[in-house]
């Protein structure tokens, strides 16, 4: 295996090849080149190669080896050089790291080939190899490795240098970023059939580098390449037939567990689906209702943060009350490499979200999708509805309308019950609901959580009211004037 196998076909030739350069020369232990020549004094050690390949087994994400067995106990003894040569066989991105030794391989995935962790086994014991992308060890891909033999027989060899991680340096912001910004006016129709309906969607999943913000890009995971992802309608006894394809150049395996499906994990358990893969699971809406889905692959709240959520509205029997104007927005928190404000290409800090410290709060996907990028417009005297979801994945949400009060909410998306005459709603991170508001007065009203800091960091949108100005309504001044 030469470094030039390991890092071929990289999409991002330039920031991998650089990355790729840095752990082979901070891993010499963990050298991708040729095998030395064995010095002559442990010419009688052998070379111990285990061929693995990783998939996706009974739902966990494991290593499998030639003969077809999920995370192989690996044997060798004291003094053996050990080769573990593993690639990816469902194309998503992982790695092997043994953390008990301090070896770690490259990351690879279904475009980089395979990749070849090899040292020299020292001292006897039983040490766990892992996959170190978050989420991954926790879903099923840890085995053992077990070293016999005297560790005083051992050479003397020097112990494996410790990986040192450098600073993460502020990249330049990809310039073909793309809009993954959700158009708040994208709400399928209202139904109008009678009886229930098979209904038939098809979903894709893509990651891509998308415009978080001025001058910043961001590394987003989509449902259909939108933050957030296509908002579905169905009506309470529909059988809906729910396609999710995994588009082949992803790095990551995707699902979708919609919490309007009873059973299976919501789907998820059924739906973790392997680059250039798809699968199809069919269920019934028995509860009306607004309800969240999003991508439950490890690390779950990861694949949220990075734009896997979206809606699905299970319309009662009859439909909701009529309105003037639907729209669909939904809060993300996000967590960035660099700090807030930060111009350049961000990526995803795994630490600050377990920390819960967001860099970023955002409707629809970006700064400025709904005050910039798409507008929400309407007239005096139209009523307004609003299909609010949070997708979170950490942050609840106080959400208003500054100038207005919504007319009617159902709270929590439930249909069957209806608030009246709300000024602030809650909305838990996973859940929705639905407000309705007639707009009496012209004017600019924004969408805020009315934990008003994180309008600072980007939560903010607008509905533009156009029309004639009743004064009876509001108006500068004294009440005689
Ligand atoms: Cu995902």
């Amino acid at each position: 295996m030469s470094f030039a196998t390991v890092t071929a076909g990289i999409r991002k030739p330039l920031a991998l090849f650089i990355s790729a350069l840095f752990v082979a020369a901070a891993l010499p232990a963990v050298s991708t080149a040729a095998p030395a020549t064995k010095p002559a004094a442990q010419a009688k050690a052998s070379v111990q190669r285990f061929v693995l390949k990783t998939g996706v087994v009974d739902g966990k994400m494991v290593y499998i080896d030639q003969q077809g067995k999920s995370n192989p106990a690996l044997k060798a003894a004291v003094g053996d050089t050990i080769e573990i040569v593993v690639s990816s066989g469902e194309g998503a991105q992982h790695d092997i790291a043994i953390p008990e030794l301090n070896l770690a391989s490259a990351k690879f995935d279904g475009k980089t080939g395979p990749v070849t962790l090899r040292f020299k086994a020292e001292k006897a014991g039983k040490f766990t190899y892992i996959c170190t992308i978050p989420g991954h060890r926790q879903i099923g891909m840890e085995g053992v490795i077990e070293i016999t033999g005297n560790a005083a027989a051992a050479a003397q060899a020097p112990a494996p240098r410790v990986p040192t991680l450098a600073a993460a340096a502020i990249k330049a912001a990809d310039a073909a970023a793309v809009s993954i910004a959700m158009d708040p006016n994208a709400v399928p129709k209202p139904l109008t059939d009678k009886g229930p309906q098979l209904r038939k969607y098809r979903i894709e999943t893509v990651e891509l580098n998308g415009k978080l913000d001025d001058g910043t890009s961001f590394t987003y995971w989509t449902f259909d390449k939108k933050v957030p992802g296509p908002m579905l309608r169905v009506r309470t006894g529909d059988t809906v037939e729910l396609t999710l394809a995994n588009r082949a150049d992803s790095t990551q395996v995707h699902s979708i567990d919609l919490h309007a499906v009873t059973g299976g994990h919501g789907g998820g358990q059924h739906t973790q689906v392997a680059p250039g893969k798809e699968q199809t699971i069919t269920f019934k809406a028995l509860n009306p209702g607004l309800y969240v889905y999003h991508c439950a692959t490890p690390l779950v709240p990861h694949h949220i943060s990075a734009g896997m959520y979206g809606l699905i509205l299970v319309e009662p029997e009859g439909g909701l009350p009529k309105v003037d104007r639907e729209f669909y927005v939904m809060q993300g928190d996000i967590y960035t490499s660099h700090k807030h404000g930060t111009k350049g290409h961000q990526d995803f800090d795994v630490d600050k979200m377990a920390a819960e410290l967001p860099d970023y709060y955002v409707f629809n996907g970006a700064v400025g999708a709904l005050t910039k990028e798409h507008k929400m417009e309407a007239r005096t005297g139209e009523t307004v509805r609003i299909y609010f979801g949070v997708g979170g994945p950490n942050k609840i949400s106080s959400f208003h309308v500054i100038g207005e009060i919504f007319d009617k909410v159902y709270s929590e998306g439930s249909i069957s019950t209806v608030k009246k005459d709300v000024q602030t709603t809650l909305v838990p991170a996973g859940g929705a609901t639905i407000v309705d508001f007639k707009v009496e007065y012209p004017g600019s009203y924004l969408l805020v959580d009315h934990a008003l800091s994180r309008a600072g960091k980007g939560l903010v949108g607008k509905i533009d009211v156009t029309g004639p100005a009743d004064s009876s309504v509001y108006k500068v001044g004294k009440a005689a004037d």
